[in-house]
This record gives C-alpha cells, structure tokens and sequence, in this order.
C-alpha cells in the first residue's frame, strides 16, 4: 500500500502526534483502499494556532482580492487538468459512479471560478444620515480563524464549497473531510500547496467527528464553525459552539417533497421523481424523498416508476455504463436496511428493492437495490425521518391544498419541487413549500451562483452566491466625520 495519507498544518504535511492510522474502506468491496493518520484535539490545537497567527499577522487577509482570485483560478486550473483522476479517487473512496464523480469535479471547478470571480465585484454600502458632515460607510471584512466540517456523500465538492467563499474573503482555515472519506481532499490540499496559499492560511485536519470535529467546534480561537451533515451532529455542533459564541453555519438534512400534478407529462415527470431520490444513491441532502402524487395518475405513475426503477444498472462505480453504485459504509447500509424494515413494519407498500444486494458482484460491498414505499401516510417513520438512502416514501393527494400540507408536514425544510403545466398553481405552491432550494418542473440542478440552504431543522444561514461569501464575513460601519469641529457634547472648560 502507498505511504500513509497526512495532514497539512502549518505548510507541513505531517502525522499525527498520538501516531495512530485510520483504514479508508472502499464502499464497492468493503476492501482496505489507503490508510490515514488518525488526528486527535491536540492536532486540531495545532492546526487553529498556526491558522490564527497567520491571520493575525496580516499578510493573508491584505493579499488583494486579484492575488485571491488568482490562487483560486490557480487551484481550478490544476483540478481541470486531473479531473479523471479526482474523479476516480472520488469513486474509489466514496463508491459513487463515474459519471457522478466527474461532474462533482466539474461542480467543484465551477465554484472555485465564481468565488474568484466574486471577490473583486462591488461590495459594501454607503449611507445617507442625518448629519451632513457624516459619511457612513459599510465595508465587510474577514472572520478570522474559520473551522470546517464537511461529509462523506460529496467530498471533494462539499470541500470546494467551503473552502472557495472561506479563501476568498480572506479568512484562514482548519478543514475536516469525513473520516470516511479523506482522499480526495488530501489531493485537493496538494494543488493548494502547488499553487502557493501561504502556510497557515489553510490546514487540513483528519480524524473522527468525536475528537477533531468536536474540538473544531468547541474551539475558542475559531470564529466561525461551518457544518454540511446530519442534524444530530449540527445540534451538538451548535452546542460546542456557544464557548465563544462562534459565528454558525448549519447545513443539514432533509425530508423534502416532489410533488406531481396529473397534468404533467407522465414519463418525463418519472424521470425527474426518480433523479430527485436515487441520484447518488438517495444520499443527497436536498434528495426528493417524499413523492407526492395527484391521486388521478398515483397508480399509472407507480406502475411506471416501479418499472423504470427495476432497471437502473446498479453496478461498482468504475464499471461502464454504471448509474448506481453502493453506499458509503456497512453501517451506514445497516441504517437504510433497518429504515425499509420499519417502512414494511409500518404498512407502507414496498414495490421494488429495499433489500441487500448480494449477486457475486455485489457480495462483499453495500449494494441496496433501491425502494420505492407506496401508500405512506404522513406520520410514519419513513416519511418524517431522513433515510439518507435510496428509499422513497410516496403519498397520494386529491388537490392543491392538501399537497402544500404534505408537503410542510415535516420538521425539515431544505428543498422541494413541484410538476404542473399550470405555471400559476405551480408558483402558488412552491411559494407554500417552506424550503429554501425548490424548483418547477425539474428537480436537483443547482449552480454555485445561487444560494443553498434550508428552512426548520434543516440548517442555518447560505452556502453559494452572494450569500455564501457574506457568510465568510464581518461587516464594518465605518463614519468618517467631514467638519473640523468638537463633538459639542461637553462645555469645553
Ligand atoms: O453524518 P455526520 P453521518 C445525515 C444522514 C445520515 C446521518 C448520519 O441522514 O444518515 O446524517 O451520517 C463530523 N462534532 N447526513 O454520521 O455525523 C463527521 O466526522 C463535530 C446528511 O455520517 O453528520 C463528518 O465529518 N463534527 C448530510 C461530518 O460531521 C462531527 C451528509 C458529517 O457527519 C461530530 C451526511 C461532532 N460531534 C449525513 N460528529 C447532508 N446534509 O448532506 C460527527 N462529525
């Protein structure tokens, strides 16, 4: 096996201090696929003193917004120049197919390119006040220490989104991958190193979400905590992170609808319902888990989908032709597993998959064929709780009222799409829909220009756009008095 993967700290790749390794497993055959070092708090201590000197020195968050912009346009280049090989790392590590790793380095190229070409746009406001003499201003300025926390499902784009709008304000940075899925954001910090980001401005940390993770978060040097994971995990991180009152972003999970009105083209809106749950192996935050259909076509579009669903070519991500792969671990198989027994427990209509896969091909990774639950009523379990598999639960609706309430009955509030050719019904609902990413008449396609992020239990505050850069940001008033005069509060004796 290759040389044991390290962190980056302070400009160093280095091991852990308590020098114990973690094996990286790889999904497709539950085969040891590389070995990293197992960082603990006192690394991540290490990390955030380097990243907090080297902000506080200076030179970092005074570099221009060009010479940012050109670091970032830098690490695109080198990424465009190895997208094949990100992707297949991506894929031997977190198991998704081919495809779906390259367009994840596409995605990621893309948003380093917008944050560079953000940062040097007109930012700031200034005002008109009452004193004539007053010029106030607004001028937004870096946090400082930044902590980073990212998951297993999207690797290497989840780092990019981070670390992007984080870089480009002029913060400075520890960054934790998923333990499960470290390599490609080992590689990534490779091209950061190459393209000159000074030491101590970005360091990676590796290591489980008990220690590294929970340390980032409690941390009182770190300024702001930015999270993308469960909501279990967002709560506790929110927790750790009343110590110094850390700035917060929260992007957590989802139980979002996609809701279908019977004058939409049937096999187009099949198409769409079954990339909105089984894209990326129904592990997908922003996944269209709930589908709700009008009861006019509930039986023809089950038929249908069920049908359509049975056919997707399940296979190890780097096989041709591959639209499916496994999940990301046992356990986390284990949990799907145990969620489509409960779905069956519960009365809900299983129409196909739901179980493991075990043809020799399959035998030894976590193969689920996907599972489609009809007739779910909106309290069971499978229809409040984020499976994070590919599990839909289906509900019927008789109109548009009772749709927009299915719809709403959840704690959850990331996404939502809905289908009808009627533009004026389709804009009354998704209005109704309390998420904060929706669409009409698709469902997943998101660009880096526009921002991310849930209602409810879903999270807190934007990633992406305007917003996710104003997330990387303090903002300043600035007023600057015009007279030569005394504040004339004070008799002057
Ligand atoms: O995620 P966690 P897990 C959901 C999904 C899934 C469930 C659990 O429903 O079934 O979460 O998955 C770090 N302090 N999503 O356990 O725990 C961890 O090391 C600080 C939704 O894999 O959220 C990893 O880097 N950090 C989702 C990151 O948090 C902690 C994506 C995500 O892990 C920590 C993934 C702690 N106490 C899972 N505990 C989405 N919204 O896209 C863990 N971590």
């Amino acid at each position: 096996m290759s040389e044991i993967g390290k962190m980056y700290i302070d400009g160093q790749w280095v091991l852990a201090k308590s020098g114990k390794t973690r094996d990286v497993i790889g999904p497709a055959d539950g085969q040891i696929v590389a070995a990293v070092t197992e960082g603990d708090k006192e690394d991540v201590i290490e990390a955030v003193a380097a990243a907090k000197a080297t902000f506080d020195k200076g030179d970092w968050r005074r570099t221009t917004p060009n010479e940012r912009a050109a670091l970032l346009h830098g690490i695109a280049d080198k990424l465009a120049a190895r997208i094949d090989e990100f992707a297949a790392l991506e894929t031997l590590n977190n198991g998704k197919p081919l495809r779906d790793s390259t367009y994840d380095v596409y995605d990621s190229i893309d948003c380093l390119r917008y944050y560079a070409g953000l940062i040097n746009k007109p930012s700031g406001q200034k005002y008109a006040v009452p004193n004539p003499d007053m010029e106030a201003m607004v001028v937004r300025e870096p946090i400082g220490v930044c902590g980073q926390i990212v998951p297993w499902n999207y690797p290497l784009m989840m780092a990019a989104w981070k670390l992007a709008p984080c870089l480009a304000a002029g913060n400075t940075v520890v960054f934790k991958p998923s333990e499960l899925t470290p390599l490609t954001a080992i590689k990534l910090f490779e091209i950061l190193e190459e393209v000159g980001i000074p030491a101590g401005v970005a360091n990676l940390v590796l290591g489980a979400g008990a220690t590294v993770g929970q340390e980032i978060a409690e941390n009182m040097d770190i300024e702001k905590v930015a999270f993308t994971g469960g909501t279990v995990t967002g709560r506790k991180i929110m927790t750790a992170a009343t110590g110094n009152l850390k700035n917060i972003s929260l992007e957590l999970g989802g139980k979002s609808p996609c809701i279908v009105f019977d004058d939409y083209d049937l096999e187009k809106a099949v198409d769409w319902a079954m990339f909105a749950i089984f894209c990326n192996q129904g592990q997908v935050c922003s996944a269209g888990s709930r589908l709700l259909l009008q009861d006019t076509i509930y039986d023809a579009f089950l038929e249908r989908m069920a049908e359509r669903t049975k056919r997707i070519r399940i296979a190890k991500g780097d096989a041709e032709g591959a639209e499916m792969g496994p999940l990301i671990s046992e356990a986390h198989m284990n949990k799907v597993l145990s969620y489509i027994e409960i779905g069956k427990e519960e009365g809900a209509r299983l129409l196909c998959g739901g179980y493991r896969m075990t043809e020799p091909e399959f035998a030894d990774g976590y193969f689920v064929a996907p599972a489609i639950f009809a007739d779910c009523t909106p309290d069971m379990r499978i229809v409040q709780e984020e499976i994070f598999g590919p599990v839909l639960a289906v509900q019927k609706f008789h109109d548009e009222e009772e749709a927009i309430f299915l719809a709403n009955h959840t704690a959850y509030g990331l996404a939502g799409g809905v289908f009808s050719n009627d533009l004026s019904r389709a804009m009354r609902v998704i209005k109704a829909v309390r998420a904060g990413i929706t669409w009409i008449n698709a469902y997943h396609p998101t660009y880096p220009e526009a921002p991310w992020g849930g209602y409810k239990q879903s999270g807190i505050g934007r990633e992406l756009g305007t917003f996710g850069l104003d997330e990387y940001t303090e903002i300043k008033q600035i007023n600057i008095n015009l007279a030569p005069g005394n504040s004339g509060w004070f008799e002057i004796r």
